[in-house]
This record gives structure tokens, sequence and C-alpha cells, in this order.
């Protein structure tokens, strides 16, 4: 007799599942018993929030959903604020959770990791979430999953299935057989956002995450139409540093809400005008671009933010792809290039003014990605990653992403590089992370040896919780709660066998992601803030 548990494990398998991050216990034996002779690698995490960053870096570079396996009640609740965090980033991650006997849940009765209600809890952040009750039930859950994340805006998606069904039979249920319907948007409106596009004469183009997966597409309608490309943190590197029409830069920035604001048509692709890229630092609303035209693949993101004129509900790549097909009108050589430089050098300016560390943050960005040309570039909410999200950009797509937007958890950034080196092995990660924040999941440092990384972890060390101390002062209250301080170091890494450096200069980083560069290895780089020159 086959096991829902081992049915479950050939079901991933069908749909190209190669990874598997979870934590087993005695409530979720059953996922386990079909793993270790299939092809998924499954890597065990040290706590269930490590599990669901890694697999949320993981999803960000593969592509692919990132798979989770959680126990009952506190598994689940443990995994619930990285599930956060990818909902609010859009990123396509399956938890599979267990739960207790039919019967058994949330009556109160004190069973073993007995929750109230395990399924509201997840429910608040995912997409989809399924309660499991018989084994003839999972196909389809399964089918919805792989094919909402292939057709609509990936989001997490939640499945918990009892202890008992888990050990039912599924001997005769069929692999799931996704259904990927993605939406096409009108031939009525796309033929109206070319018209429009067709005479404007100072077009921009706002670029978010959406568009990670449509850059060849991108590009072309941007030199097309000679339009700027303002990305926002996400969707840095789909135009990469050097291109012309390259603007790196926040939103937030004055001299980038002015490019906008002289535009006379402004394409926005996947980006959801959310105010921690829009607005929150330097806090007044993004202005709404006169003559908006959206593409997006979620229906309701596309009035939710900035109310377009012409909005086209469908996938980057295929929309962006119509709209080349359309006729754009003769091809421009305008003033675009100059607008773009204008705006990306007054945009650098402006954050000197703001904040000259800011400014120096950027280019120490700079220089690991010169150093690491292939790196990919994970970060934690510290102010070494802040500086990068106003204006770093970087060399490829998807290869600079961090929690400092959106949901903006710390712990993030150790796990996301560990799932990110997962899924991308020739690749090194330089995961970049506060001494605050690399306590929220320090424990996490011992998955990047089990699973051999190559990962440089940076550490920008300020000795606590450097930018809310700095919040405290400028609104006058006396600083408290935030200088907390942090372990040696120089023991934690010797205590997982890796090795340590201080870093007091940009020669000394150079060096030492050289060397990093060459072995495959992981090192901790520790940057003291205040030495650092
Ligand atoms: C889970 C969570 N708790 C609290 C916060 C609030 N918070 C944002 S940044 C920050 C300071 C983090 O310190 P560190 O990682 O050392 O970065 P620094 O600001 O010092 O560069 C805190 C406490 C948060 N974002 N996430
Ligand atoms: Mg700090």
């Amino acid at each position: 007799m086959k096991k829902l548990g081992e049915y479950l494990i050939e079901a991933l398998a069908s749909q190209g599942v190669r990874h598997v991050f979870g934590i087993p216990g005695v409530h979720n034996l059953e996922l386990y018993r079909g793993l270790a002779k299939g092809p998924i690698r499954h890597i065990s995490g040290r706590h269930e929030q490590g599990l669901g960053f890694m697999a949320d870096g993981y999803a960000r570079v593969s592509g692919r959903p990132g798979v989770c396996f959680t126990i009952t009640g506190p598994g689940l609740t443990n995994i619930v604020t990285a599930m956060g965090q990818a909902y609010g980033d859009s990123i396509p991650l399956l938890v599979i959770s267990s739960q207790n006997r039919l019967g058994e849940n949330g009556g109160g009765g004190g069973f073993l990791h007995e929750l109230q209600n395990q399924r509201a809890v997840a429910s608040g952040v995912a997409a989809l979430s399924f309660s499991i009750e018989s084994p003839a039930e999972l196909p389809p859950a399964l089918e919805q999953a792989f094919a909402k994340f292939a057709s609509s805006r990936p989001r997490p998606v939640y499945i918990e299935i009892p202890l008992d069904v888990l050990a039912a039979d599924a001997s005769e249920l069929p692999l799931p057989k996704p259904v990927v319907i993605t939406p096409q948007p009108e031939a009525s409106l796309v033929e109206s956002a070319a018209a429009r596009l067709r005479t404007a004469q100072r077009p921009v183009i706002l670029a978010g995450g959406g568009a990670l997966r449509a850059v060849a597409e991108l590009r072309a309608l941007a030199e097309r139409l000679d339009a700027p490309v303002v990305m926002t943190a996400n969707a840095r590197g789909l135009l990469p540093p050097g291109h012309p029409l390259a603007v790196p830069m926040s939103p937030m920035l004055a001299p980038v809400r002015a490019l906008v604001a002289a535009a006379d048509v402004v394409l926005a692709v996947g980006t959801e005008f959310g105010p921690t890229d829009y607005s929150i630092n330097l806090k007044a609303d993004f202005p709404n671009p006169p003559q908006l035209i959206r593409i997006d693949i979620d229906a309701q993101q596309l009035t939710r933010g900035a109310t377009p004129v012409v909005g086209l509900h469908g996938e980057a790549k295929q929309t962006l792809d119509l709209l080349m097909a359309a006729d754009l009108g003769p091809n421009r050589a305008g003033d675009g290039t100059a607008r773009a430089a204008a705006a990306r050098s007054a945009a650098l300016e402006a954050v000197s003014k703001f904040s000259p560390s800011l400014r120096q943050h950027i280019d120490v960005l700079d220089l690991i990605r010169d150093t690491l040309p292939d790196a990919l570039m994970v970060g934690d909410s510290t102010q070494l990653v802040y500086g990068g999200n106003l204006g770093f950009n970087a060399r490829h797509p998807g290869s600079w992403f961090n929690s400092a937007t959106g949901y903006g958890t710390l712990g993030y950034a150790l796990p996301a590089s560990t799932g990110a080196g997962l899924a991308a092995p020739d690749r090194p990660v330089v995961c970049l992370v506060g001494d605050g924040g690399l306590q929220f999941s320090m424990s996490e440092l011992a998955v990047l040896g089990d699973v051999k990384a190559w990962t440089a972890v940076i550490i920008w060390n300020n000795q606590g919780y450097g930018e809310i101390r700095t919040s405290m002062i400028a609104v006058g209250i006396e600083p408290e709660g935030v200088d907390v301080r942090p372990p040696d170091f120089a023991d934690i890494a010797r205590a997982y066998g890796y090795s340590h450096r201080t870093i007091t200069s940009r020669e000394a980083l150079e060096t030492a992601l050289g060397d990093f560069g060459r072995r495959r290895q992981v090192v901790i780089l520790e940057i003291p803030a205040d030495e650092f020159a």
C-alpha cells in the first residue's frame, strides 16, 4: 500500500520539485517515508522560520516554488512570519504542514501541538489554503497550488494534512495535472496602450519585481521607445549598470519623481506602487503619474496604489511582447538617454545630501558587485542595505533582494542566502546582514555548512539596532532598547567551523572577497561600522 505521504513526494517530484526545506517530527513522519529514495533533496533547518526564508531565497533565484514541510502547531506558527514576507514580496512558497487527526484538532482536547484553528492562522499569509480530509482531496489541491504559481501573482499556498489522512491509502491516486491558464489582456486595451506609447514624446517605464522574468522584452521595449527605466529594489539588474536607459534609483528620490512627473506617458510593469518602494522614508506620497499604463498579473493590483488610464491584466513577458508587436510608431532617437543620465546623477546627489553614509554604502555595494560579478546579493533590513535600495544596481536581474521592503523581517538574509545558493550552486552568494538581524536567525549558520555553501556573510556591526537608535534620536527619544550587545562573531564563526575576518577598509574588503571568490567556502566578514573607511 502506498500511503498519502509517499504519494505526496511522488506528486511533488512530478511537478519538478527537487528541494524541500523541512523539520521532521512525530507529527509529519509520513511525509518522510518516500523522501530518501526519490529525487528530492531535503534540507533541514534549525527553526521553521529559517526554512521559510530558505525556500523564499530558493524560489527567487530558481523561479520555482520553494517547498517546506513543518509539523502541526508550533512548526506552522514558526513559519508564518516567513510566509508573511513571501506574501508581501509575491514569492511562491508551498507550505505543507501536518495536522492532528480528524476530530482531534481545534476542539481544546489538549492534543500534542493542538492549535485552535491552524488553517486560519496560515490563511492570513497564504493566497490559497487547504485542509485535506481524505486522500482524494490532495491531487486537486496540488493542481490548484501549481496552477496558481504558474498563472497568477505567486504567493504562499498552504496545505495541511491530518496524521491519519497522511497514513491513509493513496495507491490509486492520479498524479496532479495542473492546468495553467494565464490572463490575456484584451486586444483593444493593448491597442489603446500602444496608441498612447506611439505618440509619447517623453515616456518612462517603472519596473517592479513582477518584470523580473521579462528581461529581454523589457529591455527591447525600453530601447524601442527610448524610455528611461526606473527600477524598484526588486527589479534592479533588469537593465544592468552602464545601460544608458537604466535608472536604478528609488522612486522615493525627488529627481526620480521629477523624471516621472515630466513624462507624458508612464508604463508601469509588475510594480505595486507600495510605500516601502515609493514613499516611506522620504514620506510624501508618490504623485499619480499622468497617462499611466499598468501591466499586472493581479487584476486587483491594477487599480491599487495608482490608477491607470489603461490597465493590462496579463503576465509581463507576454504582455510586453504584445506591445512590441503593436504599432509603436517610428523609431525614436530622442532624449531618453539624457533624461535617464540626468535623473541618475541628480538622484545620487540627493542620496548624498540626505545621508552621506547611505551614499558610502552604495559605493561599498558597487565594490562587492564589481569584485564578484556573478554574486547573488541577499540582504536583511540593515543600514548597508537601505543605501542599496535607494541607488544600487545589480549586474543581473534577481541578484539583489532583501527584506528591507514590504513585510520587512529581520533575520531573513542568512537563511534566504542558503536557499539562493542551493538554487544557483555555481554562483557566489553574499549575505548582507546587521549584527541585530543576524541574531534573529543565527542558528541557521549551521545549514551553510550542511549544504557546503559558497557564501560570504558580511556583518555590518554597529553594536545594536542602529537604524532604530538613529530614529529615536531624530524624534527626541532617549535611546532605549537599541544598544543590544552582539556576541563575539569571531567565536561564533569558530564554533561553526568558518573563517572570520574583521574588515576595516575597502581594500581589505576587496581582498577578502577576492579570496572568497577563489575558495568556494563559507566566510564571515565582519565590518565594524565605526572603524570602516
Ligand atoms: C522581526 C522584526 N522585528 C523588529 C524589527 C524592527 N527593526 C527594523 S530594523 C531594526 C534594527 C536592526 O538592527 P541591525 O540588524 O543590527 O541593523 P542596523 O539598523 O543596526 O544596521 C529593527 C529592530 C523588524 N524589522 N523585524
Ligand atoms: Mg546593527
